[in-house]
C-alpha cells in the first residue's frame, strides 16, 4: 500500500516547524498512521550532515559542495525513513524536501537549476511528494521571529539565518516561480497570519489529498483487526 507524502517549503520563520508538527498531531488523531521528519537531518547521519551545514565557522562552503551534503543528507532519509513508510501505507510529513535546494542553492546561491535537478533526481530515488505546502512571508518578516526566537531561547543564529535579506529575497522568488511550475502539486498559503486558523487550512488541504489515497482510518484499523 502507498502512503502520502507531504513537504512544508519556506523561508526561515515561515512556521514550518511548527504546522509540521501540529499538521501530524492532527492527522495522528484522525486516525492515521504519520511519520515526520525534517531535511537536512531526520537520520543519525543527515544529523551530523546537518551540523556541518548549519556551522558558521564554514562561511566559505561553495554553493556546490551545499548542493551534495544537502544531497547526501536527503538519499539517507530517502532510503532509511521515507520510503518505507510509505510503502507501509504512512503519511510522511517532510520539513523540507528537494525544492528547497532549487529555491536556496539554485536561486539564491546560482547553481545551474539543470545540475540540480540532476543530483536531486539521483539522490531523491523519484520520491516525489503528494503535496507542497509553500508557506510564503516577507523575508524580514520571517527573520524577525527566527531572531526573536534566538535571543529568547539564548541560541546562536545558524550560518543562513546570518546571510542578508538580498538572499533571502532571491529565494522566495524563487520558491514562488516553483510553485508557479507546479501547480498541482504545490499549495501556497499565507504565512504572515496567526498559527491556528493556517494550521486547520493545512489540515483541511491534505486531507483532501489523504482522502484519495488512503482508505479512511476507520476502515484502515477494522481491515487491520481483521488480518489479526
Ligand atoms: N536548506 C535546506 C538549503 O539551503 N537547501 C536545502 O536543500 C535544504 C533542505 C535549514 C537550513 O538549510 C537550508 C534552509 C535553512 O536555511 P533549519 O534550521 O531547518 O535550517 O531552517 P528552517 O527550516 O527555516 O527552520 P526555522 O525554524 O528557521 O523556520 P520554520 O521552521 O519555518 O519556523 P518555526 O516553525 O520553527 O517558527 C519560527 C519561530 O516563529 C514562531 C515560532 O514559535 C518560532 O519561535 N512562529 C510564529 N510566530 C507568529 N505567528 C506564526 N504564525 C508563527 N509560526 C511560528
Amino acid at each position: 500500500m502507498d502512503g502520502v507524502f507531504i513537504t512544508l517549503e519556506g523561508l526561515e520563520g515561515a512556521g514550518k516547524s511548527t504546522q509540521a508538527k501540529i499538521l501530524a498531531d492532527n492527522l495522528t488523531e484522525a486516525g492515521y498512521p504519520v511519520t515526520l521528519v525534517r531535511e537536512p537531518g531526520g537520520t543519525a547521519v543527515g544529523e551530523a550532515i546537518r551540523g556541518i551545514l548549519a556551522d558558521p565557522q564554514y562561511d566559505d562552503m561553495s554553493p556546490l559542495t551545499e548542493v551534495f551534503l544537502f544531497a547526501a543528507s536527503r538519499t539517507q532519509l530517502v532510503e532509511q525513513v521515507i520510503r518505507p513508510k510509505l510503502g507501509e501505507g504512512t503519511i510522511v510529513i517532510c520539513d523540507r524536501y528537494f525544492d528547497a535546494t532549487l529555491a536556496y542553492q539554485g536561486y539564491g546561491r546560482g547553481v545551474h537549476p539543470t545540475q540540480i535537478r540532476e543530483i536531486g533526481d539521483i539522490c531523491s530515488w523519484g520520491v516525489r511528494p503528494d503535496v507542497t505546502f509553500l508557506l510564503d512571508i516577507e523575508p524580514a518578516r520571517g527573520l524577525n521571529r527566527v531572531r526573536t526566537r534566538s535571543v529568547e531561547t539564548l541560541t546562536k543564529l545558524d550560518r543562513f539565518e546570518t546571510l542578508d535579506l538580498g538572499f533571502f529575497e532571491k529565494v522566495r522568488e524563487g520558491y514562488l516561480e516553483i510553485a508557479q511550475e507546479e501547480p498541482f502539486r504545490f499549495r501556497v498559503v499565507d504565512a504572515t497570519g496567526e498559527k491556528d486558523p493556517l494550521a486547520q487550512r493545512i489540515f483541511e488541504l491534505s486531507m483532501d489529498v489523504v482522502k484519495k489515497k488512503l482508505p479512511d482510518p476507520g476502515r484502515l484499523s477494522l481491515g487491520r483487526r481483521g488480518l489479526e
